[in-house]
């Protein structure tokens, strides 16, 4: 049966050891409780570090046993290899750049090795325990190749990957020298989620820049795959915070913190130490308060509870540093005996606590300078059983998205946050209910059971979606009966597309001109008294001519207005009408001054903007923008508006590359056919072809051809047996007559 097998850096407990016994700890994390009742279930699994270097064979052998009962599985991580690509790689390099912290990043060569070679060791230890039908559900950046990684080794398996923390804009992605290796890591997934359509914006621009990849309402297509980028904000295990808020034993412990505490309003902060979550300017916003508003002394207390994190990274001991000196000035200057503006407390509590915590305050002030998510603020709305109580939030965190009844904060704004604590202070009940009530509603309804269940039923849509999309593969059975078919035709027809099917593409149209072997393939294959051969193109006739005239081949150019008979010359089919041409040229024309880079090509009867040399997004913009605009235009018209490759061609509608392939068949014996194609335009080609044609599409984009070929390598390959295989047989029949 295939299973899930969750993948994260650490798995949901912590290996502990005391007084020689191993014990396990488990976290409280909302991923852990989300997918807690799944990977639990049948031969379901989670891999990941265990929280501890175990070095002894036996130990580990140990950890693997006690795991294993619990639906888990250990990578063991040397110590060094924590240092590197946890502390260094990881947490010094992507967390810096993905919180737009970039001064703080370090770019270490080492870190990177170590950073490839744990993704690796992650990938090989699920290879052991993987089946090629199973789901694999890769979490965060640490692991960032590991998508890329598994689908080498597992190219049918589904593969998910979630981005927890944000994803930074290009221009700050960009600055990472390992930047497109780390894309077409995550490009080996089939779905790739963030919590926000800011963070999937942000990748999918990454993407186009740095790997070339454009993309489709969320779709990427990499030329062998179609993958989907989408958002998936999480969220919390609402019941679970609801019912310890409203427990007895919460309850109980409220009343002795009260007691404890001489104000009666209570501000609360929690969060792991770090830069990205915005302590000390809270701590400054919150000074500012006291000096502003002095009526709040004595009545106001500032809960901190700050939970260590790691505090092996320079930058984090710095901060804990800076923290301490603050809190200490702030009290320092305005405690008395039986009131310290605020309660500071630098470690972890167990959940109870920190309920009671919540459901006491009556502001949750939660400020991150960039956060994916951020959960604390959901769970201080699930624990306010009473619908009292005001949450003050940063527009940076990925919650704000959803939690637009909180007063939202740029947390680089002092002032703004002065005057947040003072709205949220003086806030009559009934006001501070409708938007708890709102808040609670949808944190409710969009809790961490129903996120698992969003990003797997898209992940199994997009399993299914693909399959629709893609044309089998023309693998090597297919190819020995096409051998075998072929050799035994009396008379053979081929369509092949020149750009894109042939011979790739390139930036400038003109430097697509063919190598010598192509030449001496065509012409080769066109010599074959038995075969029929026709290059198309959308490029003009005498560019073609110039190419391939020579050769004993026939040609479709410029869509279909002209063809070539070897025996004949240049033909036009149709005695079209070019009048249209110079209204549409002032509009491209007008495209042209406004996109540098941009320029029109005139075909004989078509016209054609090209965007190939334009600023990246700038072309695609302007694009969108002329297609709607020609569409218009055209409604009333005979002419059609093809969206190309880095171009937008303009045309009269009675012309298609369809048609003029129906010529041949109708005029030649075709006892085999070949069609080969690779963009939307050879799609009327395919249409045009008799069923028992083979019509293979370069690259496995949704097509009507009923096979695929990767790349244009594979189509030269493919012709260059068949002429092998004829000379062959044509040296064979010589000796037999001879
Ligand atoms: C990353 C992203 C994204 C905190 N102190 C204690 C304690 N906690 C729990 C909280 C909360 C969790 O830790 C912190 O989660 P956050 O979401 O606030 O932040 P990160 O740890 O940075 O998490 C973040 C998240 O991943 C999920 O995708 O939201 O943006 O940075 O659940 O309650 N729990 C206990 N004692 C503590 O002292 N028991």
């Amino acid at each position: 049966m295939a299973k899930l097998i969750i993948v994260s850096n650490r798995l949901p407990v912590k290996l502990q050891e005391k007084e020689g016994e191993l014990q396990f700890k488990t976290s409280e994390g909302g991923l852990a409780t989300g997918l807690g009742s799944i990977y639990k279930q049948d031969d379901n699994l989670w891999i990941g570090w265990p929280g501890q270097v175990v070095e002894e064979e036996d130990k580990q052998q140990q950890v693997i046993t006690e795991l294993r009962k619990e639906s888990m599985s250990p990578v063991f991580l040397s110590e060094a290899e924590i240092k590197e690509y946890y502390e260094g790689f990881s947490n010094e390099t992507l967390w810096p750049t993905f919180h737009y912290f970039t001064q703080y990043a370090v770019y270490d060569q080492q870190n990177w090795e170590t950073y490839e070679k744990v993704n690796q060791k992650f990938c090989d230890e699920i290879l052991k325990l993987a089946n090629p039908d199973d789901t694999i559900w890769v979490h965060d950046y640490q692991l960032l190749l590991l998508p890329s990684m598994l689908r080498e080794k597992l190219p049918d398996s589904t593969i998910g990957f979630f981005q927890h923390i944000p994803f930074p804009s290009y221009e700050v992605f960009r600055l990472l020298p390992w930047r497109k290796e780390l894309l077409e890591g995550m490009l080996g997934s089939d779905l790739v989620g963030f919590h926000t359509y800011d963070d999937m914006r942000h990748f999918l621009s990454s993407v186009n820049r740095l790997v070339g990849y454009g993309s489709m309402h969320g779709w990427i297509n990499t030329g062998t795959r179609s993958l989907l980028v989408d958002s998936f904000p999480m969220g919390i295990d609402y019941e679970k915070y609801a019912q310890t808020a409203a427990s007895e034993e919460v309850e109980k412990r409220e009343r002795i913190y009260r007691s404890n505490l001489k104000a009666n309003k209570l501000i609360i902060s929690i969060d792991r130490l770090d830069y990205s979550k915005g302590i000390p300017k809270r701590l400054e916003a919150f000074e500012k308060f006291l000096e502003k508003y002095p009526e709040f002394h004595d009545k106001v207390t500032l809960v901190m509870l700050v939970v260590p994190s790691r505090d092996e990274v320079e930058k984090y001991k710095e901060l804990k540093e800076e923290v301490d000196e603050m809190v200490g000035r702030i009290n320092g200057k305005y405690s008395h005996i039986d009131w310290n503006p605020i309660q500071y407390f630098y470690r972890s509590y167990p959940l109870e606590t920190l309920s009671a915590f919540y459901r006491m305050a009556d502001i949750a002030l939660v400020t991150p300078m960039r956060d994916g998510m951020n959960l604390v603020c959901k769970e201080y709305v699930a624990s306010k059983h009473d619908q009292t109580g005001v949450l003050i939030l940063s527009e940076m965190a990925g919650a704000s998205k959803e939690l637009s009844d909180a007063l939202l904060i740029n947390p680089n704004d002092i002032n703004q946050m002065v005057e947040a604590l003072h709205q949220a202070l003086v806030m009559p009940v009934e006001e501070q209910k409708i938007h708890m009530k709102s808040m609670q509603e949808s944190i409710k309804r969009y809790n961490i059971h129903h996120w698992v269940s969003m990003f797997m039923d898209r992940l199994s849509y997009v399993k299914i979606k693909q399959l629709s999309m893609a044309t089998s593969y023309l693998d090597n059975a297919t190819f020995q009966e096409l051998m075998h078919s072929y050799a035994s035709a009396s008379s053979r027809l081929f369509f092949l597309e020149y750009d894109g099917a042939l011979i790739d593409y390139t930036n400038r149209p003109l430097m697509a001109n063919p190598s010598d072997e192509l030449i001496e393939l065509l012409d080769r294959l066109g010599s074959d008294p038995k075969n029929k051969v026709v290059v198309v193109s959308s490029r003009d006739k005498d560019n073609m001519e110039d190419w391939l005239g020579h050769l004993n081949i026939d040609i479709i150019a410029e869509h279909g207005v002209w063809i070539k008979q070897k025996s004949a010359g240049w033909q036009t089919v149709l005695s079209l009408m070019d009048d249209w041409k110079s209204d549409i040229r002032l509009i491209l024309e007008l495209y042209v001054d406004r996109t540098p880079g941009s320029f029109i090509e005139e075909k004989d009867y078509s016209l054609v903007w090209h965007y190939r040399k334009v600023e990246t997004g700038l072309g695609e913009l302007r694009a969108r923008e002329l297609v709607s605009h020609l569409n218009f235009l055209a409604t009333n018209s005979n002419l059609q508006v093809l969206d190309g490759q880095m171009a937008v061609e303009v045309k009269a509608q009675e012309i298609n590359k369809g048609k003029a392939a129906s010529y041949w068949l109708g005029k030649y014996p075709h006892k085999f056919v070949l069609a080969i194609g690779d963009d939307w335009g050879d799609e009327d080609i395919f249409k045009a072809m008799p069923r028992e044609a083979y019509t293979v599409k370069i690259g496995n984009g949704s097509s009507i051809a009923k096979y695929h070929l990767d790349t244009c390598q594979e189509a030269r390959w493919m012709l260059s047996k068949l002429v092998r295989q004829a000379s062959s047989e044509q040296a064979t029949d010589a000796m037999m007559t001879g």
